[in-house]
């Protein structure tokens, strides 16, 4: 077989939302995984972060149970390296529940042509940085753990390890909540020949996930590996900014009614319990009454998220974002060529760079990477 189906961070829990009510998202994310699984009739690569917790529900096991069944039945292989959220010292979740997929920390294995695999579960602290020192040699690295490069971490303080000492041309990277992809440099070598893949998580746990959810297909061509995005039906997500009165009135008479009328074909697809939406509103706390205003007109209709932005906070962020801009045509350009989620890291990267064509070299690269054109 010279394809493979890889996803990550399934977090598979009836209600991954505590106490929130918003049910049935990763169930349904990972039905669909396994379903695109039987129609390339490719092995599945689970990077971590499988199940939610450590202790799952009786519920969430046996349908976890219920979907290997038919993985196995039609004999198609699963391959998985446990995460931070369910990770066993001694044993892993995934094969207490079914005998059918293989743990494959600390083992070479080959999904995908002739590429050779190495995986290894979620490793504390900067643990992985050394056991980077020790790798055997293989192509393909497949961990759980976010590096500086897609954390955006430039000095390295909230990230425990940097493509730049991965040993191997590619990475399979569970983790991080949304989906990229990166060129490096792989330690050894002196060109940027080196990819990453983050698949992100396959549903939203948090109101500042971006809602966009893919698993990888990856193709073993020509000794190296090519990837395309298979998109995961999601519930629907409406993001809205009310800066003034005439912002809040408007969302109330126009917006709202906008939503009702698009979410009809929005949900079709999609068992019922995910058809009530998720509504962040962020608004101005100058406007008379707001949150409750919201909070009526929301109610029993919608997941409401709203965020109240203090005046200061608005000016502070007003100034900040004019300041950036006063600094040319560039950092709207920036926000046309870079993933939404960096846009703001990438603008402050290169405002401080102390080789701005260097960096601006470096933006372009990966945006062509992301694009898949290279
Ligand atoms: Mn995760």
């Amino acid at each position: 077989m010279s394809v493979c189906i890889f996803g990550a961070d399934c977090h598979i829990r009836r209600s991954a939302w505590a106490g929130s009510g918003i049910d049935g998202d990763s169930h349904h994310s990972f039905t669909q995984v396994i379903d695109l699984t039987i129609k390339h009739e490719a092995p599945l690569l689970l990077g971590g972060d499988i199940f939610d917790s450590k202790k799952p529900e009786a519920e969430d096991v046996e349908f976890v149970r219920r979907q290997l069944d038919r993985l196995a039945d039609r004999k198609l292989p699963v391959y998985f390296w446990q995460g931070n959220h369910e990770h066993d010292d001694r044993s892993s979740w995934l094969s207490a529940v079914h005998s059918w997929p293989t743990h494959v920390h600390e083992r070479e294995f080959e999904p995908c042509g002739k590429l050779r695999f190495y995986g290894l579960d979620w490793l504390p602290g900067g643990a992985i940085r050394e056991r980077l020192g020790s790798l055997p040699e293989t192509d393909v690295l497949c961990y759980h753990g976010s590096c500086k490069e897609l954390m955006n971490d430039r000095s390295g303080s909230r990230s425990s390890f940097s493509l730049a000492e991965v040993p191997c041309c590619y990475s399979l990277l569970g983790d991080y909540h949304a989906t990229v992809e990166l060129a490096y440099t792989p330690s050894g070598e002196t060109a940027p020949c080196g990819r990453a893949y983050s698949p992100g998580s396959m549903h939203m746990t948090e109101i500042g996930e971006l809602e966009d959810k893919y698993v990888y297909l990856l193709k073993e061509e020509g000794g190296g590996l090519n990837h395309s995005r298979l998109r995961l039906n999601t519930r629907p997500v409406y993001r809205f900014r009310l800066e003034d009165e005439a912002a809040l009135k408007d969302f109330l008479t126009h917006k709202l009614a906008f939503v009702d009328e698009q979410l009809a074909s929005r949900v079709k697809k999609l068992p019922e319990g995910l058809h009530r939406p998720l509504l962040r509103v962020v608004y101005s706390e100058e406007i008379p009454e707001a949150y409750s205003r919201i909070e009526v007109a929301c109610k029993g209709k919608y997941h409401l998220f709203p965020k109240g932005l203090a005046a200061e906070t608005r000016s502070r962020e007003v100034i900040a974002a004019a300041e950036k801009l006063a600094s040319g045509g560039l950092a709207a350009a920036i926000a046309g060529y870079t993933a939404p989620q960096s846009v703001k890291d990438d603008i402050t990267t290169l405002l401080d760079a102390e080789d701005p064509s260097g960096a601006i070299d470096e933006l372009c690269r990966r945006f062509l990477v992301c694009q898949g054109q290279r």
